[in-house]
C-alpha cells in the first residue's frame, strides 16, 4: 500500500520552487511538471499548491481527469486523516448577492430578501418556478454560468419570446376523453415529444451532477442527451442508465480529431443511439453575467489539448472551451459520420433554413434549430420563430414527408418553458425539442425529485393542451392549428407577466 502523506508535508510544496502538491479527493498529487500543460492555466493550480483543490476541482472536472492526464508516478498516496489545513472557502461558491437576485417590482408580492425561505417542491406549479428559486439558492458561479447569454442576452430572451407571438387554432368537439402524447425521435420511443438537452458542468448545480438528469429521464421516459463537458464521466452517465434507456450523445468536435474518433467510437460502443454534433461554436459567446464571477476553476481534462494560453477572466465556459475546433467544416462530416458506427448523426445549432438544406444534402438525419439558449450569436433568431421557413425549404427540395427518403427530424431548442411551446413547435413540424435550463434548474434546486416534478409538470401541461387544442395524438398536431401571422412582428415584452407574476412563497411566509 503506498504510503500515507502529512498535509504539513503538502503544505510544505506551494510554488514552482519548492514543488506543487495538491491533494484531490484525499490524494496527493505532484503537479509541478503539468503546471504549463494544464489547459486551464498554471494559476488556478498555483492557488491552490499546497492545499486541498477538491471544492475547485470536483464541478468541473471529470473524476478520472487526473488518472488519465497524470503520471502514475506522480501519484504520492492518500493524505493521512486530519492533518490537511483546510482552505478558505472560495467566495464565488457563496449564494448569489441578492444584487443579482429577483428584482423585487413594486406590485410584487414576494417578500424582502432577508425573509426569503426555500419553498417546499410541492408549491413548484411551472417550469418559472424553478428559475425562481434557482436564482435564489444556487451558488453564485453556477447560477452565473447557467443563466448568462450572449452580450446582451437578446436572442436568449428573443427564444422564448417568440413563442408569445404563436397563436392556437384550437379545434373543437373531438372526443378528447383520451389523449397520447408519446411519441419517437429518431425512432426511439418517448412519452412526450421533449429531451433532455445538452447543458455543461451539472455539479456547479448538484454535487451529483448529471446522473440526477439520468435517473429522472428513466423514470419519465423520456431521453437524454449527454454533454460533452458534463461534470460527470460519459461513462458514469451510461453507467446510471437503466437497462434500455435510450441515451444521445452531444460532441464538440475537438482539434484533435483523433481523440474525437476516439470519443465517438466509445459512445458508439456503449450504446449511445445518436450523435449531436454541435455546430453553432465555433468558438464560445461572451456571456458577461458569467465573466463577473471571473471564473478559476480549472479546465476538464477529458476534452482539452492543453498547452494553449486560456484567458482566466473570461468565465466558466470560454475557460474550458479551448479545445473546440473553429475549423470544423462541412467536409469532415464524411469522416465524423464513419466514426459514429451507425449512430444517428444530427448537426446541432442550424439557424437558416439554408444551412437545413445543406445538412439534408450532406446526408446527416436531422438538425437542431438552436442558437445554443442565446449564448452564442447575440441577435441569432429564436429557433421557433425560424422553423416555418426551415419546414417550407426542406419539403421545396424534398427531404420532408418524402416516403423514398429516410425520414429527416427537426429539432428546436431554447426558450421552452410549457408544454404548449413544445406543441406549437411540433405543429409546425419539429419532432421533438429539447429543454435544457429549466432541467438544471430543477436539478440544482430539488435534485433528481425536481426534475422528476418538472417533467410531471410538463406531462401534466400537455395532457390538459392537448384536449383543450383538439389533439388527440402528436400526429393530430398539425400546421393549420396554429396562428403564425403575428411571428414576425414586433418582439412583445410580456410587461403583464413581469407585474403580475406572483413570486413563488414558501407557505407559512408572509405574503405582501
Ligand atoms: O454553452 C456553454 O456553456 C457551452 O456549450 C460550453 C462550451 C464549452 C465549454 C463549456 C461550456
Amino acid at each position: 500500500m503506498t504510503n500515507q502523506v502529512d498535509g504539513k508535508e503538502v503544505a510544505k510544496h506551494a510554488s514552482r520552487e519548492q514543488g506543487v502538491w495538491i491533494v484531490v479527493h484525499g490524494h496527493v498529487y505532484d503537479v509541478t511538471d503539468f503546471l504549463d500543460e494544464h489547459p486551464g492555466g498554471a494559476d488556478i493550480i498555483l492557488k491552490y499548491a499546497g492545499k486541498d483543490a477538491t471544492e475547485e476541482y470536483e464541478p468541473i472536472h471529470p473524476p478520472d481527469a487526473i488518472k488519465d492526464n497524470l503520471d502514475p508516478s506522480k501519484h504520492l498516496g492518500p493524505v493521512r486523516p486530519g492533518t490537511m489545513v483546510k482552505p478558505e472557502p472560495a467566495p464565488a461558491s457563496a449564494p448569489a448577492p441578492s444584487a443579482v437576485q429577483i428584482p423585487q417590482s413594486s406590485s410584487s408580492s414576494s417578500p424582502a430578501p432577508e425573509e426569503w425561505v426555500k419553498p417546499d417542491l410541492e408549491q413548484i406549479l411551472s417550469l418559472h418556478d424553478f428559475e425562481a428559486v434557482a436564482r435564489r439558492v444556487m451558488g453564485r458561479r453556477g447560477w452565473n454560468y447557467y443563466s448568462s447569454g450572449a452580450d446582451d442576452e437578446i436572442s436568449m430572451r428573443e427564444n422564448h419570446n417568440a413563442y408569445h407571438r404563436l397563436w392556437f387554432r384550437p379545434r373543437i368537439l373531438r372526443n378528447v376523453a383520451n389523449v397520447d402524447f408519446s411519441t419517437k425521435i429518431l425512432g426511439f420511443a418517448t412519452s412526450m415529444p421533449i429531451y433532455i438537452t445538452a447543458t455543461a458542468l451539472g455539479k456547479l448545480g448538484h454535487p451529483e451532477g448529471e446522473v440526477t438528469l439520468t435517473r429522472a429521464a428513466a423514470k419519465h421516459n423520456v431521453i437524454q442527451m449527454i454533454p460533452t463537458l458534463a461534470s460527470c464521466s460519459f461513462d458514469e452517465l451510461v453507467d446510471a442508465a437503466a437497462p434500455g434507456q435510450v441515451q444521445f450523445m452531444q460532441l464538440y468536435v475537438n482539434a484533435d480529431r483523433a481523440r474525437t474518433r476516439k470519443i465517438v467510437a466509445h459512445a458508439a460502443d456503449r450504446g449511445i443511439k445518436a450523435l449531436f454534433i454541435t455546430v453553432d461554436a465555433p468558438q464560445l459567446g461572451r456571456r458577461e453575467k458569467d465573466m463577473r464571477t471571473k471564473f478559476e476553476g480549472a479546465a476538464s481534462s477529458a476534452q482539452t489539448t492543453g498547452g494553449d494560453k486560456v484567458r482566466r477572466d473570461q468565465g466558466a465556459a470560454r475557460a474550458i472551451s479551448s479545445f473546440i475546433d473553429p475549423s470544423l467544416n462541412w467536409a469532415d462530416l464524411k469522416d465524423l459520420t464513419e466514426a459514429a458506427k451507425g449512430m444517428k448523426i444530427i448537426l446541432k445549432g442550424v439557424q437558416c433554413w439554408e444551412d437545413a438544406v445543406l445538412a439534408a444534402e450532406a446526408g446527416v438525419d436531422g438538425i437542431v434549430l438552436s442558437n445554443h439558449g442565446g449564448r452564442q450569436l447575440d441577435y441569432a433568431p429564436a429557433p421557433i420563430a425560424i422553423l416555418p421557413s426551415v419546414v417550407s425549404a426542406l419539403t421545396a427540395h424534398g427531404y420532408m414527408n418524402n416516403p423514398s427518403r429516410p425520414k429527416f427530424e427537426i429539432f428546436v431548442d431554447g426558450g421552452v418553458r410549457r408544454a404548449s411551446d413544445v406543441m406549437k413547435a411540433v405543429a409546425l413540424g419539429a419532432t421533438a425539442v429539447g429543454i435544457g435550463r429549466p432541467m438544471i434548474y430543477a436539478m440544482s434546486t430539488y435534485g433528481e425529485e425536481g426534475i422528476s416534478k418538472l417533467l410531471q409538470i410538463l406531462k401534466d401541461e400537455f395532457e390538459m393542451n392537448m384536449r383543450l387544442v383538439g389533439a388527440r395524438n402528436i400526429g393530430e398536431l398539425v400546421p393549420s392549428m396554429i396562428d403564425t401571422s403575428a411571428l414576425h412582428g414586433a418582439a412583445s415584452i410580456d410587461t403583464l407577466y413581469d407585474a403580475n407574476y406572483e413570486r413563488i412563497v414558501p407557505v407559512g411566509t408572509k405574503a405582501r
